[in-house]
């Protein structure tokens, strides 16, 4: 079997034509335009061009967008000064910290203090224990696109025995959460794996659907997957570098070995990544919405 190949850039693509379509018609019948801040603290290549693509797609769909960096060595109080004067900005309704941010700040307080209601990441606790509920709230962007890729390429995952590689806050703990809610793209049985799981490939082997988030290239494996399994592939590593400098990148599953024996897989680049970034977009609608009074 060859798999079917799950375009993120495909779907993002179809999703970002929708959201165009509903902010032209909030600006239409409600003079809303959504805005959005992201703001990145240093010079991390990655993270920079992450950064741009997220404020690219937010002009290309009518988002107003602004687009802050701070020196590396900038202190953890210029960060939070900046969050309040955004919190306290009525054209903003999303902000946005791109992470990992330099060691000397500290994560966790950076993600307090932004305004649960323009946590458009849902990062802030308050969101992500709405999300455990189950409560409306803002869906964490990685896992709120691999949930609408699940949907929208009609991969059944009630029953299904789902195996999630990796338990950052990011990715892993949010997406395993959500797969087991009563809701689209959920009912699934999760197992989550980790760096202390005995034998990985014992569970992987079982899975009916793997959801890889763990940063380590092409770490699954042929012979760690059934026949037929559908593979969601979330690692973004670069490996080397082109003659022309161009980053070389390499999800966390052998692609060409995998994709022999899966029925479905999503492909990198093209896959995950343009998802979160859509993802990021929908969640700034709803941010305007919520902001305007229209949920
Ligand atoms: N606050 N920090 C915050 N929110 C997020 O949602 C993120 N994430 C992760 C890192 N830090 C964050 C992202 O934006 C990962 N991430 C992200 C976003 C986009 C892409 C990858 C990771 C992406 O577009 N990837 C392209 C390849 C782009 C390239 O050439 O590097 C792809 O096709 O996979």
């Amino acid at each position: 079997m060859t798999a079917k190949i799950i375009s993120g850039t495909e779907t993002a693509k179809a999703i970002r034509e929708e959201l165009k379509t509903e902010i032209a018609e909030l600006k239409e019948k409600h003079n809303v335009v959504p805005g959005l801040v992201t703001i990145l603290v240093g010079e991390d290549p990655a993270s920079q061009s992450y950064v741009s693509a997220k404020n690219k797609t937010a002009h290309a769909l009518g988002i107003h967008s602004e687009q802050v960096t701070l020196a590396a060595d900038s202190s953890e109080q210029e960060l939070l000064n900046l969050i309040d004067k955004y919190n306290n900005d009525e054209k903003i309704h999303g902000i946005l910290v791109q992470l990992p941010l330099p060691k000397h700040i500290n994560e966790a307080k950076v993600l307090y203090a932004i305004n649960p209601d323009k946590d458009v990441d849902g990062f802030h606790p308050v969101n992500v224990g709405k999300m455990v509920l189950g409560e409306q709230c803002y869906l964490p962007c990685t896992p709120h696109g691999i949930l609408e890729l699940l949907t929208r390429s009609g991969v059944n995952t009630s029953g299904a025995e789902v195996v999630v590689i990796g338990r950052s806050n990011i990715v892993g703990k949010p997406i395993s959460n959500l797969m087991l809610q009563k809701r689209d793209a959920g009912n699934a049985t999760v197992t989550i794996c980790h760096t202390r799981t005995r034998d990985m490939a014992a569970h992987t082997r079982r899975a009916d659907i793997i959801i890889a988030a763990v940063g380590v290239p092409k770490m699954v494996t042929a012979d760690m997957v059934k026949d037929g399994v559908v593979i969601i592939d979330v690692g973004v590593n670069r490996i080397g570098k082109t003659a022309d400098g161009k980053a070389i990148l390499a999800g966390d599953v052998d692609f060409d070995a995998v994709k022999e024996k899966a029925a479905a897989i999503t492909p990198v680049p093209g896959g995950v990544g343009p998802m979160t970034i859509t993802m990021l977009m929908k969640n700034t609608v709803q941010a305007a919405r919520l902001a305007a009074g229209l949920i």
